[in-house]
């Protein structure tokens, strides 16, 4: 018996039913894994208890996996295509750089050249209550703003940080991480280079337009992201402990709520599948 795709709200989602990704998927399943996947833009596969060598190769289905240069220190040293979401403390005994992965909307890596095409998250471990992640499909959000702003924002470009919520990370991993990734423009809205269709491309990464100060565009920055997340856009993760989730970064955004006992471990590890090339270094706007 094949795969069975199951809806997981009117918005978007859909939890597949049937794989066991301890085996090579065959060509059938993944043929309706991979149109779920654009047709909905997240998909959940639960109960997977897989090795870190199986979720990479999995996830070498979606496409060539992203090293993690731009964020070296979140990686896993001996597979470099993981990406540690946790908040284990260091092996000096100091708060975890990555506890705060993902609290702002954002689509990932889009303060890169080469934004994800997807990303595959698995929960190792996950506190009893709480550390949901939202998904806001930015393709309904497009359809649904009025002509006259689709014309306002067609040719705006947003300009994307790579900052994360809490300032109070190592002064090392902020130092770092403000040397490898300066400030990058993408377009407001992208063509999703598979389905054709637009998509909104914003979020909490974004501090301002080019050409414009931050002053002049967070007025309409606050529009578009609280239009995108309106509830009926929107799908809420509660996450069990071997779920695998699966999104395009083309078509949606997400965020970590943050909303758990930080003394319960949440850990979970991802795969970031390489989009096509896209956006700009940065012109920032000097004013007087
Ligand atoms: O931890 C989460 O719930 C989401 C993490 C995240 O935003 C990311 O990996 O991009």
């Amino acid at each position: 018996m094949g795969v069975e795709i199951r809806p997981l709200s009117y918005a978007m989602g859909a939890e597949v039913r049937g794989l066991d990704l301890t085996r090579p998927v065959g060509d059938e399943d993944w043929a309706v894994v991979h149109q779920a996947f654009l047709d909905r833009g997240l998909l959940l596969v639960r109960g997977q208890r897989i090795t870190r060598e199986q979720h990479i190769a999995f996830s070498r289905r979606f496409g060539e996996l992203d090293r993690h240069d731009n964020l070296p220190k979140d990686r896993d040293p001996r597979h470099p295509e993981l990406l540690m979401v946790t908040n284990d403390a260091q092996a000096d005994g100091s708060p975890s750089n990555s506890r705060y992965t993902g609290q702002l909307w954002h689509s990932d890596m889009s303060f890169t050249l080469r934004p994800a095409l997807g990303s595959l998250l698995r929960a190792v471990d996950v506190p009893m209550v709480g550390g949901d992640t939202m998904f806001a499909n930015m393709v309904l959000a497009y359809d649904a703003l009025s002509s006259g702003m689709k014309k306002l924002i067609a040719d705006l470009h947003g300009i994307h940080h790579s900052e994360r919520k809490n300032s109070n990370l190592s002064a090392e991993w902020e130092a770092e991480n403000r040397r490898l990734n300066p400030p990058i423009a993408q377009p407001i809205v992208r063509v999703h280079p598979e389905t054709g269709r637009k998509a909104l491309y914003i979020g909490e990464k974004v501090k301002c337009f080019e050409g414009m100060t931050p002053e002049e565009s967070q007025p309409l920055i606050d529009v578009l992201i609280r239009h995108a997340t309106r509830p009926q856009f929107a799908y809420r993760h509660v996450w069990q402990p071997n779920d695998l989730l699966i999104w395009d970064n083309r078509s949606t955004m997400h965020l970590a709520l943050g909303d758990y006992d930080p003394a319960l471990r949440r850990h979970l590890e991802r795969t970031t599948v390489l989009g096509t090339p896209s956006g700009h270094v940065a012109q920032l706007e000097v004013t007087a």
